[in-house]
C-alpha cells in the first residue's frame, strides 16, 4: 500500500487520487462508509466503526462538525488532527501514518509524484507543472461554490444566493476551461492526459449531483444550473468531459455514477 485514504463513500473526490493511481500503478487503500455513517466511525489513522464500548471511550474526540455533516459530532482523535489540521475528508496518510495530506487535488498530487516513473501526469518541466497547478486552483475556487450549493441541495434546503453564486462559478469554470481546449486541443495541458483534466472530471461528476434534485429546486422556482443549454455553450469541454469519462482509467469510478444520474 502506497497510500491510504479515509472518505465517505461514494466521494468524486478521491476519484482524483484512484484514477491517477490506476495511470501510474500506483497501490491506494481507501477506508470509509457512507456519508451519513461516518458519524459512528473513528477519523484515525486506523479509521473504524465504532462499537458502543469505543463511543464510551472515545466520547473526549467528539466534536462538532463544520461543514457537510449537519453539526454531528464526528470523533476525530488528536492525532487525526495532527496530520490533518483542518479536520476534513478526504484524508490521506503515508503508509506508517506519520504524514497526513489532505485536499483532494494535493492527494492526487501525491499519488502523481509516487508515480512519476510509471506515467507523467503532473507536467514535463516547472512551466507545464504549474500550469497544470493553475487548472487545479481554478478548480478549487469552482469547487467552493459547488460545495455550498450542493450540501444545501442535500439538506433539502435550497437558497437562491447558494444557487446563483453556483451558476456563476460554472459558468466561468466552463467558459475558461471551453476556451482552453479550443480551438481542438485533445488536453488541457501539453498534448497529453495531466491532473488538469484529471481534477476537471471529479469535479463535473460531483456537480452533476445536482440532477437529483430537479424537482426540488422546480418547487422552489428554481431551474437546473447543469441543464441542456450548458452542452451547446461549452461543447469543447463537455465533450472532453464525455470522452474521458469513457477512458480506463476513469470508468471504473465516474461511468455507474454519472449513468445513474442521467438515467434519472
Ligand atoms: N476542498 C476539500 C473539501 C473537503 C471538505 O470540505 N470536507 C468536508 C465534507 S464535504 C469535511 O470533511 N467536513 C468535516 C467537518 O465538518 O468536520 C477537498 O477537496 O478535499
Amino acid at each position: 500500500m502506497d497510500l491510504r485514504i479515509f472518505s465517505y463513500l461514494p466521494n468524486p473526490r478521491i476519484w482524483k487520487a484512484t484514477i491517477a493511481a490506476r495511470l501510474c500503478s500506483i497501490k491506494i487503500e481507501v477506508v470509509g462508509a457512507h456519508h451519513k455513517d461516518l458519524s459512528r466511525w473513528l477519523w484515525d489513522f486506523e479509521a473504524h466503526l465504532m462499537t458502543e464500548q469505543d463511543r464510551e471511550d472515545f466520547a473526549p474526540y467528539a466534536r462538532t462538525s463544520r461543514l457537510g455533516f449537519g453539526g454531528d459530532a464526528l470523533y476525530k482523535t488528536d492525532s487525526f488532527l495532527d496530520a490533518n489540521p483542518f479536520g476534513t475528508v478526504p484524508a490521506a496518510f503515508s503508509p506508517d501514518g506519520s504524514i497526513g495530506i489532505f485536499e483532494s487535488n494535493s492527494i492526487m498530487r501525491t499519488v502523481a509524484r509516487l508515480g512519476s516513473n510509471t506515467c507523467a501526469l503532473y507536467g514535463d518541466d516547472a512551466y507545464s507543472a504549474s500550469r497544470i497547478d493553475s487548472f487545479l486552483d481554478a478548480s478549487l475556487v469552482f469547487a467552493r461554490d459547488s460545495q455550498l450549493y450542493l450540501l444545501s441541495l442535500l439538506a433539502g434546503n435550497v437558497q437562491c444566493n447558494l444557487h446563483d453564486s453556483a451558476k456563476q462559478a460554472l459558468h466561468t469554470y466552463l467558459s475558461g476551461l471551453d476556451r482552453a481546449l479550443s480551438p481542438e486541443r485533445s488536453y488541457l495541458v501539453g498534448d497529453t492526459l495531466s491532473l488538469a483534466d484529471i481534477c476537471v472530471v471529479a469535479e463535473l461528476a460531483l456537480f452533476m449531483r445536482e440532477l437529483d434534485y430537479e424537482q426540488v429546486l422546480s418547487d422552489a422556482n428554481l431551474r437546473l444550473i447543469y441543464g441542456s443549454e450548458i452542452n451547446e455553450r461549452y461543447p469543447l469541454i463537455i465533450n472532453h468531459f464525455h470522452n474521458l469519462c469513457e477512458h480506463e482509467a476513469f470508468a471504473p469510478d465516474v461511468k455507474p455514477y454519472i449513468e445513474k444520474l442521467l438515467v434519472r
